[in-house]
Order: structure tokens, then C-alpha cells, then sequence
């Protein structure tokens, strides 16, 4: 699938030291040293394309947007993977409401969402993938959870044994009741007569009447959702051929992906890499409006194309994000964003002085805020001290160098 146009990233001075990054791992449940590398695999799990892009994807992708800004900071090269869940339930199941087709509602929601990320500034990635193109990747990763005895059916539906990878359960950390109710809420089928495990993942589900279908060797059909992701991440990011210990380097998602998506795509992939999937899981918070996560179930969705079609600078909506830690829930508000649209005013304001407060510190402090487990906000407070000092009639800065530094690490094109 066409990622959307690459981004010039002004490159940091050399004279700026970039750290090695902290940050917080969910399977550890602590903050983690990321090792220095000359280059990452990231895999983030992409929109299921029926209503985006709300600024709960927003929030997500702009996390991983400051990781891939991070470690290219550091000089590194980052392959980023990201996928399209181009066909799944919910997807059919709003074509069907609305008397669309579902090929054609997911096509206008990827464009849609292609729009919004470059209007946010967010990397694109190296490769996005949707599962229908990459259908022969995923069936073949299913033909090898079979050949390593994974898989057994219930009816004609294929399922995945979640135990057959030993590090079940290690990246989530859950009760079995909390996971079991985790699980049917978010498209899990615990209480299926014949499963040998309630936990066992739907890998391929067999034709149903009216339903789109591929051919494969379990017969017509189509995938479950986690096997998908484990499919894409190991195609497009393979490590197969070197000495990595683990096949990639960070799996990102929203926290709502922790468990079933991520524990379930980790389990697969340890199955068909024979390697543990990722050396870091990352995970966003969810933003929330009116006390309620912002869900398409839930229908209390604040779209980016709504905001930017009203005259909001995308700017605005990208440093309102930002000022709160990433791993933290957010309830969104208005007040937010007309907050951070005059923050950010007053940051082009004193930029554009012909004499502004000395740079090197605050570029410092912004680097050494991200550093330390993407502290967005801290760094945004480094910001707003110098606006504070230009305006008190300190000199001596170099306006152009902390502007770039704002766009390159921040992704805030002023
Ligand atoms: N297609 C799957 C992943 S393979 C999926 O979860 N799609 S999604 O459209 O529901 O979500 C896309 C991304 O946005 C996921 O990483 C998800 O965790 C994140 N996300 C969804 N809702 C929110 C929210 N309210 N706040 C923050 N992130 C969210
Ligand atoms: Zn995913």
C-alpha cells in the first residue's frame, strides 16, 4: 500500500549529545535502556480502516512519530512496519450498516488517514502494509503454526494454541478472569464449544456466506486479526538471516492492543521465527472524551480532518498531544487545544525575534527530556522557559537552530 510522502527532518547538530533512550517496557513492566544501534525495527499495528483518524490514533502514532525521531537522532537508521487491517469483522460489519462496500470504505479511510498523518508531520513508514495484499504472507505464516503442530480445528476454523509458545502470558501480566474478559470484549471467542484452550487465537476462519474469501491450503477463507501482524512484522522486518536475538525491536500499539493483539502476535511469531518476537513493547494511553475512551464503539470521536477542516493548525493538535506523557489516558478538551494554539503562537512569536535567549540549553533540555522515556511535556516546559527569557530580553541564542531542533525532534514545524 502507498505510505504517504516522506518527511524532511532537519538534521541535529553534532555538537548535540543524544543519550541512550529509556524507556518504559510493558513485558518488564520497568523502564528499559534501549541498546545503541546502528539500526531498529519498529512494528506498529496499523488503523482497521472504518473511522479514521480519531485523536486517539493521533496520540498513538505521534508516540512512535518521537520514537523514530529519537533514534534517528542518535544517527541510527529505522525500518518502521506498519499494517492495515483491510479486512476484519468490525470493517464488514460497518460496510454492511452503512450499504457500502467494504473495499471501497476502506480505501476512503486510508486515504483519509494518509492525509491526516502527513498533516501531523508523522514519519511514514518504510512499508504499510494492508492483509489483502500481503494474504500470501499470512496464509503462509498459518502453514508454518501448522507444520509446528500449533494449530487444530474447531469445525472448519483453524485455531492457534496459545500455549504452544512457553513466554505465553509473560508480556501481559493478566489474571485469567481479567484476561478472559479482556479477550471477549476485544474479539476473542473464549466460551467457542471445542476449544481446546479458551484463550486459543482464530488464525483462519472458514468461508461464510457473502463474505469476502482467499484461497488457501486450509481451504477458502480468511485470517484472524493477530496473525496478521505477526505475518507483516516478520516479512517486512526480517532478521532471519542475522544474529539479532529477537526478531524485532519495539512492537507498538495503544495499551488497549497489550492483550489479546500483542500477546497473541508475540506468541505466533516466537512459533514461526523460533525467536523471542520483540526486545520492547511499547504501549500509548488512551485518550478520552467525556470521561469515556474515544472508541468507534462508543461513537465519542473527535476526528483530525474535522479539526483541520474547522481551521485548526495541525500544529496546535500535535503540540496539545504532546503535552502529556504519552503512556498517560487523556481526556481530550477544547481547552486543551485552544491552549496549546496560543503556546504554540507565542513559541513562532519569540522565534521570529531578531534577538532570543540563549538556545543551547533549552536544545539540551528537549533532548534530555526525550531521552528519559519520551518526556514530551518536560521538553514542551523547556520551551515555554525560553519563550519566557526571550521575552524578558535575553540574547545571545540562535533562533534557527532551536526551530529546527523543535521540527527535528519534536516534529513541530513552526
Ligand atoms: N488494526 C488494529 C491493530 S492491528 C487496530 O487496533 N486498529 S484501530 O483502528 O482500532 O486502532 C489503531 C491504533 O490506534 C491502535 O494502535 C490502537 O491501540 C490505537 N487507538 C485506538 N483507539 C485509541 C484511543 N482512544 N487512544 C489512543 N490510541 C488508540
Ligand atoms: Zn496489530
Amino acid at each position: 500500500m502507498k505510505s504517504w510522502p516522506e518527511l524532511y527532518i532537519p538534521k541535529l547538530p553534532e555538537r548535540f549529545h543524544t543519550p541512550a533512550l529509556s524507556l518504559f517496557d510493558t513485558a518488564t513492566s520497568s523502564i528499559l535502556t534501549v541498546a545503541e544501534k546502528n539500526k531498529y525495527r519498529i512494528y506498529v499495528c496499523g488503523i482497521t480502516p472504518y473511522d479514521a483518524t480519531h485523536l486517539g490514533h493521533a496520540a498513538t502514532y505521534l508516540t512512535f512519530d518521537l520514537l523514530c525521531r529519537y533514534l534517528k537522532a542518535t544517527g541510527a537508521e529505522v525500518l518502521f512496519v506498519q499494517n492495515i487491517t483491510d479486512i476484519d469483522d468490525p470493517l464488514l460489519e460497518r460496510a454492511a450498516r452503512d450499504g457500502v462496500d467494504w473495499q471501497e470504505l476502506a480505501q476512503s479511510q486510508i486515504e483519509l488517514f494518509r492525509s491526516d498523518m502527513s498533516a501531523l508531520h508523522i514519519i511514514p513508514p518504510s512499508h504499510y502494509v494492508g492483509v489483502v495484499e500481503a494474504m500470501p504472507l499470512v496464509v503462509n505464516a498459518i502453514s508454518k503454526l501448522h507444520e509446528a503442530g500449533a494449530t487444530y480445528l474447531v469445525d472448519q476454523d483453524m485455531y492457534f494454541r496459545v500455549k504452544a509458545d512457553p513466554e505465553y502470558g509473560t508480556r501481559s501480566h493478566l489474571t485469567d478472569i481479567d484476561a478472559r474478559k479482556l479477550f471477549a470484549e476485544r474479539g476473542g471467542d473464549p466460551d467457542r464449544a471445542g476449544k481446546e484452550d479458551p484463550f486459543d487465537a482464530l488464525v483462519w476462519l472458514t468461508s461464510k456466506p457473502d463474505q469476502p474469501t482467499w484461497q488457501s491450503p486450509f481451504g477458502f477463507g480468511r485470517p484472524g486479526w493477530h496473525i496478521e501482524c505477526s505475518a507483516i512484522a516478520l516479512h517486512y522486518l526480517d532478521t532471519s538471516q542475522d544474529a539479532s536475538e529477537y526478531s524485532i525491536d519495539f512492537q507498538g500499539g495503544g495499551s488497549d492492543l497489550i492483550f489479546p493483539h500483542h500477546e497473541m502476535s508475540a506468541a505466533q511469531s516466537r512459533i514461526i521465527s523460533g525467536k523471542p518476537f520483540a526486545r520492547h513493547y511499547v504501549h500509548a494511553g488512551m485518550i478520552g472524551l467525556d470521561g469515556e475512551k474515544m472508541s468507534k464503539s462508543l461513537g465519542n470521536l473527535v476526528f483530525v480532518s474535522r479539526l483541520i477542516a474547522e481551521g485548526t493548525d495541525p500544529m496546535a493538535i500535535r503540540w496539545a498531544l504532546l503535552d502529556r506523557h504519552y503512556r498517560e489516558d487523556f481526556m481530550w478538551s477544547n481547552e486543551s487545544l485552544k491552549k496549546a494554539a496560543l503556546e504554540i503562537e507565542n513559541v513562532r512569536v519569540n522565534l521570529s525575534k531578531v534577538d532570543v535567549a540563549p538556545t543551547e540549553t533549552v536544545i539540551t533540555e528537549i533532548i534530555a527530556a526525550l531521552s528519559s522515556d519520551l518526556d514530551s511535556p518536560k521538553a514542551l516546559s523547556a520551551i515555554r522557559n525560553w519563550c519566557l527569557a526571550t521575552h524578558n530580553g535575553e540574547v545571545g541564542g540562535n533562533a534557527g537552530e532551536l526551530s529546527r531542533a523543535i521540527d527535528s525532534l519534536l516534529g513541530i514545524a513552526l
